[in-house]
Parts: C-alpha cells; structure tokens; sequence
C-alpha cells in the first residue's frame, strides 16, 4: 500500500475502515472467552479521550495528570496493604515485570530469577532482555509454587524470586508469605498483573479459600507488586502499575533528559500513555471497592455457570476456580481451539495439563456462554 499524494475524503477512509473493523472481533459479540482484555466501562472510556494529549514522559507539561497517577498508586498501595507504596503506571504487566527485574538485578550481585513454572512469558521476555539467568520451581498439587523446591534453590547468586498472586493460565495464587519467609532478604516480586483486581475484592465479600494465603504488603518480605487496571480494572488500555516498598523505581532508572521539562527521564518507555491513567484514576474513584466487589462477584457467578454448563456436557475442571478464570481437562485443546474459532467462538488453552481455558471477563455473560456451550458440545 502507498501513502496517496492526495488524501482520501473521511468517507471513503472511513470505509476502508469498516473493511478492517469488520476483521476484528469485539469483546460485545460475546464470543471472546480466552482474553484478559475486556470493553472498557464507558466512562473509562470517556475520561481517556478526555486526557489522551499529554504526554506523561514530559510530565512538567501535565503536571495534574502527573498528581492522578500518584493517587492511582496511592489507592493501589492503600488497597495492598501499604499505603507509602512508591510506583507509577506503564504499559501493563510485561512493561512492570521487565521493569522489576531490572530493578533487582541492578540492586543485587546476583543474576538469578527464581520463578514458578506457571509464570507469565514476560519473564522469561525479560530473561532474555537483561541477560539473568533463569531458576524455574516445580508446582504443588494446587499448581502453585512448590516451596520444597523453592528453599533448595534459593543461594546468594538469586537477585529475586518472582510469585505469583493469579496465575495466567489457571488463576493460582502463590503461597506468597511461606516464600517470604525463605527469601532471607532475597527481593521478591509478586505478579498480580490480572489477580490484583480480584483478590482484594474477593477476600473483602469472603469468597477466598484456603488456596489463597495473604499476598501483597502485608507480607513483610514483598518488595514490589505489579497489577493491571487494563485488565479486571476494567480501564482502558494500556494500563499497568508497578508498585515498590522500597526506593521510588524512578532512581534506579533515571538518565538526565535535559531538554524535556524535567531533569531526568525516569521511565523504560520514553513518551507515555495518559489517557489510560486518568482513566484508571476516574474508574477506581467512581466505582469504589464496592463497585468492584460487584464486578467480580458478577465475574465469579458467570465462572460457576460456566463450569455447570460444561460439566452437564461432560467435562471436568482442573482445579475448582479461585478466581475468575477456569480450565477443563482435554487431551486435544489446540484441536478444540481451532474447531470453535471456524465456528466464530475464541477460547484459549492450557498446555500443561493439556486443557481448554476460559476467562470470564465483563463482557461474558450467561447467554454468551449458553451459545458458546451449545457450539462447544458439537464440537467435542
Ligand atoms: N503477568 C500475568 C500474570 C499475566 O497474566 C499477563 C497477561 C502479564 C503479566 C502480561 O501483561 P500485559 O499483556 O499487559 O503486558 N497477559 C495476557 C495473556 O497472556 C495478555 C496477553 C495476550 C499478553 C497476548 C501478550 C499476548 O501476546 O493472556
């Protein structure tokens, strides 16, 4: 395709725009059960469009933008137990955990990155980037990391350990304080990319179990968490937070920026996204902890419906669900994927136990379900 010496009419532009848009498949057609992407609340919505233009790289330029994302922080920090939490809000998960291990590298002599085997690729992404050496840890029969084998990999090479607090495949939950307890100063980073929006609202209405022990700051030897509002925020993307304990992560990634409105550029990425921090930031202040509960309550209803449903057409969790986010075992996934997507329907899969993965975002409901179901038992 060339760029035309005369631009085309908004009509003729917006066509070629329908041809694409018609490619894509939107969260509302109720057919997306495999993304932990969801349709923005329409406010979110509304507020990013309303604040899309300043760039928070140059943040003398937007300085109330720049206030919004330290009480996007401030809320997050009061929400997981430590409310003098140092941060700011990047891309999303991979951009925080890209920016921890860099952090804990820089702040150790160490190069090791111990890890569950359930951790999010991005890890093994940034494995790569800064050149660490990756530890991966075996999972207990409740597919969290197994903390036997923790404790026999732990030595003064580890510059971190990496938990999980919602496992991308299966919805999991660390056992973040027993690994506190054998860090011995190792710092220890927990990735609640999808689960930092769920979990605190679950344990506030009761609904945790057993499986899911006290994750965040108030285990004492958590040094850094990372949580998506793009994701269970229901917020725009993109939008991640990075929060720390200790030492803003500004320092330890700060080069002189002379000619911007502040002296030092503090940030991986150069120009940033604020749209997607006012947006977090209106989201948070207008639906509260109780409008959250409610989401996720909703979400978890929905995931109990769904797993009935295909129980009655003969399939079998792997694990009941903690969160909203549910996996049935079956020895061809990649084949049933492929089935349902010829027939319109996108789910994802688990390839350890070989499984097919569903997850019950906002946007399904019982009725998608209901006809993604129908769909799924030809199919199997
Ligand atoms: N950590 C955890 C626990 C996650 O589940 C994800 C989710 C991330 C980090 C990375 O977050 P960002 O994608 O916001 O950087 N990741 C989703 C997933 O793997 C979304 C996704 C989908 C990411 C497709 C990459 C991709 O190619 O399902």
């Amino acid at each position: 395709m060339k760029m035309e010496k005369k631009g085309l009419a908004r009509s003729d532009v917006d066509a070629l725009l329908s041809g694409f848009e018609e490619k894509n498949i939107s969260f509302g057609s109720g057919r997306v059960f495999g993304s932990m992407c969801t349709a923005p609340h329409d406010y979110a919505l509304e507020v990013h469009q309303r604040f899309h233009e300043s760039n928070l790289g140059n943040p003398g330029l937007c300085a109330g933008t720049s206030e919004m994302e330290r009480c996007v922080i401030s809320m997050l920090g009061d929400l997981m137990g430590y409310r003098d939490a140092t941060g700011y809000v990047l891309s999303g998960g991979t951009e925080a955990n890209i920016t921890a291990m860099y952090i804990a590298k820089n702040r150790s002599s160490g190069k090791k990155v111990i890890f569950p085997r359930s951790v999010h690729f991005s890890v093994l992404k940034a494995i790569k980037l800064l050149g660490m050496d990756p530890v991966p840890v075996g999972l207990d029969e409740d597919f969290r990391m197994d903390t036997a084998e923790l404790e026999s990999k732990i030595d003064k090479d580890a510059a971190m350990i990496i938990g999980v607090a919602g496992t991308t495949e299966l919805g999991a939950v660390d056992p973040i304080r027993e690994i506190s307890d054998m860090a011995e100063g190792v710092h220890l980073h927990v990735d609640s990319a999808f689960g930092g929006f769920v979990l605190p609202f679950l344990e506030e209405m009761g609904m945790t179990d057993d499986r899911v022990g006290p994750w965040d700051f108030r285990v004492k030897g958590v040094g850094s968490i990372c949580v998506d509002p793009h994701k269970m925020g229901w917020s725009t993307i993109p939008a991640g937070c990075l929060l720390f304990r200790e030492g803003h992560p500004f320092n330890d990634l700060a080069v002189g920026s002379p000619y911007l409105t502040s002296p030092k550029a503090y940030t991986l990425a150069g120009t940033r996204n604020s749209g997607a921090v006012a947006s977090a930031f209106a989201l948070m202040k207008h639906l509260g902890r109780e409008g959250y509960c409610d989401l996720v309550r909703r979400c978890m209803g929905n995931t109990k419906y769904l797993g009935k449903r295909l129980e009655e057409i003969g399939l079998s969790k792997v694990m009941e669900p903690v969160m909203n986010l549910v996996a049935f075992h079956h020895p061809h996934p990649e084949r049933v994927q492929k089935a349902m997507v010829s027939k319109g329907f996108y789910i994802s899969k688990v390839c350890d136990p070989p499984a097919l993965r569903f997850v019950v975002m906002p946007h399904v409901t019982k009725d998608s379900i209901d006809r993604m179901v129908e769909t799924l038992r030809h199919v199997i």
